[in-house]
C-alpha cells in the first residue's frame, strides 16, 4: 500500500525506495514537473536527455510488472511541482504512505522534510545507497582534519572497497599516477568517435516538447546521441572501455579544437541520474587493467575521478551545506560576461569551450576548470553568477556535484575547503594543453598590450587584487616572489591592461 516517488536522477532498479516493492499493492510515481525544470533554465538537451530517461525507465519497469503512475510534462492535470503531484496520486489511491530516496540536492531535501505535515500520509526518505561514503562515513572521515584533501580521502576508499590493491599496498607502488597523465595533444591524434544512439519515438516526441515549453532556454536540441536506457548507457560505457580507457591518462587534460569528446568517459550524465552504478563503472575498469587491456595509469585516473572525485565533492557538499552556497571568500562581484551564453568572444578557447557547451551540453573538466572556471576566477565574477551557469549548461549537473566543483574546486570561493591553491593560470598552460592559442587573435606570447592574451595579464592582476588571501599561501610564495622581481613598468602595464580589459568587458564590448 505504499507510493514509491522515484526522481529524475534516481533512474535504477537497485535504488532504495525500490527495494521490496510489491507488484501487487505499490504504486511507483515519476512526474515531469515545472518545478524541477525550470529552477534553473536547464540547457533543453539536459531536459530532453531527464525526461526521456524517465520516460524509458517507466516503461521497464511496466515491462517488469510494477503498477507505475506517469504524469507527461503537458498533461493539462499536472500540479507543476512534486508535492502536488504526490497529493494528486494520493487522492487517486487508497495510499498512505509514500516512501522516497533522498534528493540528491538540499533544496529538495530540505523541503521534503516538511512534506510530511502537508500530506494526508506518511513519508519514508531512504538513504541513498548508490553513493560509495555515506554521509556519516564522510562526517567521520572529516571529523577532526585540518584539511580535506581529496587524496587521502581516495586511498582510504580504494583500502574500503579493496580497488586496485595488493593486500595493503596499492597496485604498481603508488596511489596515484597523475604525473604521467598531463601529456599536451600532439598533432593528428585519432581521437575515436563518442557512443551515438538515435533519437526513438519517446526521444522524439520528447524533443518536441522541450522545443514548445522551454523555447528559451540555453543550448541546441540536435543533435541528440544520448544513451536514455539502461542498455544504452551501458552500451556507452563499453564504448568507453573498448576504444578510449586505453589513452583515457595520457591525454586526460589535453584539449583539441574541433574534439570536444577526447578520451574521456562521458558518462557522467548516465551516472548521476542512475543508470549506470559507479561501482559497475569503476569493477569494469579495474578488470580491464588486470586483462592487461589498458594501461595502469589510465585506469588509475579514471577511477581516481570516481572513487575519489565524485564522492569526495559529494561528501564536502553535504558537510557544508547550506552555508556553502553563500561561500564568496575573495568577494568576486562581477557580473557573467554575455559571450558565456553566446560564445560571442575573440578569445578563442573560450569561445571553443562555449560553443561546445552550447551544441552538447558537455565540456570536460579541463575546459570547465582551466578555461571556463580560469577565467571566471581571474575576472572576479560573482560565484552565484558562476554557480548558476554550471547548473543549466551540463547535462550532468546537479547541485550536489555542481557546486563544491565550481565554488570549491574553480572559483576557491570556500576559501581553500577543496583546493590548497587557485586554479588561476595564463594564457601559457592553455597553450601548452591545447590547440586553441593558434586560431586566436589574440597572442599567447604577448605579455601586455591590446594584441596580447587577457589570460596573461589578467592572472597577475587576479594575484595582486587577492594578495591578502594568498600572499601567506606556501604553495603561492614562489608566484609572489616572481611577481615581485617584474619591474615597476610591468606591473603598471598589468594594471592598465587589466583596467582596459575589464572597462570594456563590463560595458558589454567585444573582446
Ligand atoms: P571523465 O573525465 O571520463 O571522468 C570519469 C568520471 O569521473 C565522470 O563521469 C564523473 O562521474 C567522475 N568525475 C570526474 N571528475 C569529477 C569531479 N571533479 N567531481 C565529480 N565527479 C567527477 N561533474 C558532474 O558530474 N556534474 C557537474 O555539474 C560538474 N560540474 C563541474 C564544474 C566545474 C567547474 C568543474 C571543474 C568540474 C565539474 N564536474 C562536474 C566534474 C567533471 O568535469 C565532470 O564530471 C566530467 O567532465 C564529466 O565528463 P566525463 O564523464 O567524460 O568524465
Ligand atoms: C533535472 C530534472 C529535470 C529537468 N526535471 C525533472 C522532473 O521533471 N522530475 C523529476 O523528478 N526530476 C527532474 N529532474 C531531476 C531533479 O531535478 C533531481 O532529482 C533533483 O534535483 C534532485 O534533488
Ligand atoms: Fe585563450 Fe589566450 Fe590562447 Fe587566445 S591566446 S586561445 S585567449 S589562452
Amino acid at each position: 500500500m505504499t507510493l514509491r516517488l522515484i526522481l529524475g536522477d534516481q533512474l535504477g532498479v537497485g535504488i532504495s525506495s525500490l527495494k521490496d516493492t510489491s507488484k501487487k499493492n505499490d504504486l511507483i510515481l515519476l512526474c515531469e514537473v515545472k518545478t524541477e525544470a525550470t529552477y534553473v533554465k536547464h540547457h533543453k538537451k539536459k531536459i530532453a536527455f531527464v525526461f526521456s530517461s524517465m520516460r524509458h525507465f517507466a516503461n521497464e519497469l511496466r515491462a517488469q510488472g510494477f503498477n507505475v503512475l506517469y504524469t507527461a510534462y503537458d498533461d493539462p492535470q499536472n500540479s507543476g511541482s512534486l508535492l502536488g503531484e504526490v497529493k494528486r496520486a494520493l487522492a487517486k489511491t487508497n495510499k498512505t504512505d509514500v516512501v522516497v530516496t533522498e534528493a540528491s540536492e538540499y533544496r529538495l531535501r530540505d523541503e521534503m522534510s516538511r512534506w510530511d505535515e502537508q500530506l494526508a500520509a506518511t513519508v519514508t526518505v531512504l538513504d541513498d545507497d548508490r553513493f560509495l561514503c555515506n554521509h556519516s562515513a564522510f562526517n567521520d572521515w572529516a571529523e577532526g582534519r585540518k584539511q580535506l584533501r581529496m587524496e587521502y580521502f581516495y586511498r582510504d576508499m580504494r583500502r574500503k572497497y579493496s580497488v586496485l590493491m595488493n593486500d595493503a599496498q596499492p597496485v604498481g607502488g603508488q596511489w596515484n599516477f597523475d604525473a604521467e597523465n598531463r601529456k599536451p595533444p600532439k598533432e593528428g591524434l585519432n581521437v575515436p568517435s563518442t557512443f551515438h544512439t538515435t533519437p526513438d519515438a519517446i526521444t522524439t516526441e520528447v524533443m518536441a516538447l522541450v522545443e514548445q515549453h522551454f523555447p528559451d532556454h540555453f543550448g541546441n536540441l540536435l543533435p541528440f546521441h544520448y544513451a536514455v536506457t539502461r542498455e544504452q548507457a551501458l552500451a556507452a560505457l563499453d564504448s568507453f572501455i573498448e576504444t578510449r580507457l586505453q589513452t583515457f591518462g595520457d591525454y586526460q587534460d589535453a584539449m583539441v579544437q574541433g574534439e570536444p569528446w577526447m578520451y574521456h568517459s562521458h558518462i557522467s550524465l548516465y551516472i548521476n541520474c542512475g543508470l549506470l552504478d559507479p561501482l559497475e563503472c569503476i569493477r569494469r575498469a579495474e578488470r580491464t587493467y588486470y586483462d592487461g587491456d589498458a594501461p595502469l595509469n589510465s585506469v588509475e585516473g579514471f577511477i581516481r575521478q570516481i572513487l575519489g572525485w565524485r564522492e569526495y565533492i559529494r561528501g564536502i557538499y553535504w558537510l557544508k551545506m547550506p552555508e556553502y552556497k553563500e561561500a564568496n571568500y575573495l568577494n568576486a562581484t562581477r557580473a557573467l560576461p554575455d559571450f558565456y551564453w553566446t560564445g560571442d568572444t575573440q578569445m578563442n578557447c573560450l569561445r571553443q569551450c562555449v560553443t561546445e557547451t552550447k551544441e552538447n551540453a558537455y565540456a570536460h573538466h579541463i575546459q570547465r576548470l582551466m578555461v571556463l572556471g580560469n577565467f571566471a576566477l581571474i575576472a572576479g565574477i560573482h560565484p552565484d553568477e558562476v554557480n548558476e551557469w554550471f547548473l543549466l549548461v551540463y547535462a550532468d549537473a546537479y547541485e550536489w556535484v555542481e557546486l563544491p566543483n565550481v565554488t570549491g574546486m574553480a572559483l576557491f570561493a570556500d576559501g581553500g575547503v577543496v583546493a590548497s591553491k587557485p586554479y588561476a593560470s595564463s594564457g601559457a598552460y592553455i597553450n601548452k594543453m591545447s590547440d586553441y592559442c593558434k586560431s586566436c587573435l589574440y597572442k599567447v606570447a604577448k605579455k601586455n598590450g591590446p594584441e596580447a592574451c587577457p589570460f596573461n595579464y589578467l592572472y597577475w592582476d587576479f594575484l595582486t587584487r587577492n594578495r591578502e588571501h594568498f600572499a601567506g599561501n606556501p604553495r603561492m610564495g614562489l608566484i609572489y616572489k616572481s611577481y615581485a622581481r617584474m619591474s615597476d613598468e610591468k606591473h603598471d602595464a598589468v594594471a592598465d591592461d587589466s583596467r582596459r580589459f575589464f572597462k570594456a568587458l563590463d560595458s558589454g564590448q567585444a573582446i
